[in-house]
């Protein structure tokens, strides 16, 4: 492309404000900037304009819960459950499941400079949510006798150093060769007439695509064919906020096996009906995630004949995704809706000065895949076992939440065990910690048993 070619390009597309300040760019400047503009896809820009600038259609859709397989299973859906697990078990070992974790974001509501996934929460170790990922993904190793490949996304702001971090930690254990890193592609935001946003004079502003752009991603990367080549048939997909995910639950990838599900979903029940959370449901017969602002409060209070709330499948965010349906959505690009973001900015303008303007993001959402899955099991798990993310710097969703939460739940491990209480803090909290390659459930801790804690400051450490 010649610079006129690109200039020309830019104009029809309504963007000839990306060249306002040239004159005043240095050469370096002035190729950053071409290299940068070479990388739009003007296409994606133009659906975006034509999203933002479209007038809102106020639908309203009718919502149903969805089906779901329940957390305690009696019956036939134990027996169900059962064989399962049997069929996870196998599908682990045969070494048909590739791990996916997404840790492209900033961690900027929780106020940490650097990748989230080195924030520590350990308890009494201190083990980082990166840390706490690879050691279930070890544990798997060790109880499959199977290595499997984990793929790591990241962004342009943080994939240098999230490398740097698994080189210094040696991988956590595991072959640096199963890991695999992918970086997230990076869009351009645009101001209210569906202007790409200069962050400076000669700077595109550029935001992530959203989790969904993780299957995007996977395809361009080209390790989605290599997955498919090396095996690989399910992805377990699963975010770096949660150290509780548990990316290898013979359970969950069995049922999605027995279903003949594209892709599955675990979920758990809203702690009440505000809860902040998406919750798992069907819009005019087709499954997705409903945002928390868009369930009437009606629906949002409905219970059923046990009084629990109707719409309680809070979405966490971990699902399991067939190899092959991940290529169909990301053939000739990705195929899922688009969802606009109103966030504050920075913008330059005519004059050069920088400014905060609110703009607009673009993302993608995983969950919105649901709606072309013809199959796909949504199972109820125990929050207090599956969930706990830090999000927020304090209050819920914090470091401090997590960490309460990991011990009260390694704690009843030990009640369960008939151990005697471990010690505590000042604060009153247990000082304990179960290293998952020890055990990630009571069954798994009590099949441990007898066996000691190691001290570690001042607390217990089983590992
Ligand atoms: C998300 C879900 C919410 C619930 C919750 C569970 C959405 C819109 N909402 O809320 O329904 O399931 O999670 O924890 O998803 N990420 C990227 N690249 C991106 C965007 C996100 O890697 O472009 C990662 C990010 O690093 C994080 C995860 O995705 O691990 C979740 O993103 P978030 O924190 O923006 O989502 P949140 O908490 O608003």
């Amino acid at each position: 492309l010649t610079m006129q070619e690109l200039r020309a390009r830019m104009e029809a597309a309504g963007q000839g404000h990306v060249f306002q300040h040239w004159n005043r760019l240095s050469t370096e400047e002035q190729e950053r900037l071409v290299v940068a503009l070479e990388g739009v896809d003007l296409d994606l820009v133009q659906a975006h304009r034509a999203l933002l600038l479209a007038p809102e259609s106020a639908s309203h859709p009718v919502l149903e819960p969805p089906k779901l397989f329940p957390s305690a299973p009696q019956g036939a859906d134990a027996e169900r459950a059962q064989l399962a697990i049997a069929r996870g078990q196998a599908w682990l070992s045969q070494g048909k499941v590739g791990y996916v974790l997404v840790a492209g974001g900033q961690g900027s509501r929780l106020g940490f400079e650097g990748p989230k996934g080195k924030f520590p929460v350990g308890p009494l170790t201190g083990r980082t949510l990166f840390g706490w990922h690879a050691a279930r993904i070890r544990a798997a190793e060790i109880r499959y006798e199977r290595r499997a490949p984990w793929f790591v996304m990241t962004s342009a702001s943080n994939d240098a150093e999230t490398r740097g971090y698994f080189e210094s930690e040696r991988y956590f254990g595991l072959d640096p060769d199963s890991v695999h890193f992918f970086q997230q592609a990076m869009i351009p935001a645009l101001d209210r007439e569906g202007r790409m946003v200069m962050s400076g004079p000669g700077e595109l502003f550029l935001a992530p695509n959203g989790h969904g752009g993780t299957l995007d991603a996977l395809h361009s990367s080209g390790l989605l064919d290599r997955a498919i080549e090396m095996g690989i048939e399910t992805f377990s997909y699963f975010q770096v906020d949660n150290p509780l995910a548990r990316p290898a639950d013979p359970l969950f990838l069995g049922l999605h096996l027995l279903e003949g599900a594209h892709m599955s979903s675990k979920v758990v029940a809203k702690s009440g009906p505000m809860e902040k959370v998406g919750v798992l449901g069907m819009a005019d017969g087709v499954l997705g995630c409903i945002e928390y602002s868009d369930l009437p409060p009606k629906l949002r209070d409905a219970t059923d004949d046990q009084g629990r709330l109707m719409f309680r499948a809070g979405n966490i965010a971990v699902h399991a995704l067939q190899a092959q349906f991940v290529r169909e959505l990301t053939t000739d690009g990705l195929h899922l809706p688009w969802h606009l973001a109103r966030k504050q900015m920075p913008a330059v303008d005519e004059k050069g000065q920088t400014q905060t303007i609110e703009g607009i993001k673009f993302e993608t959402f995983i969950f919105d895949a649901l709606a072309r899955c013809p199959h796909s099991v949504t199972l109820e798990v125990e929050r207090a076992l599956e969930f706990s993310p830090v999000k927020n710097a304090e209050g819920a969703d914090s470091p401090d939440s997590c960490r309460t939460h990991l011990t009260e739940l390694f704690e009843g491990w030990t009640r369960a065990a008939h151990l005697a209480a471990p010690p505590r803090d000042g604060s009153g909290r247990a000082l304990i910690e179960v290293d998952p390659c020890f055990a990630e459930t009571t069954a798994d801790f009590l099949a441990r048993m007898p066996r000691q804690a190691h001290p570690l400051a001042g607390g217990w450490l089983f590992a």
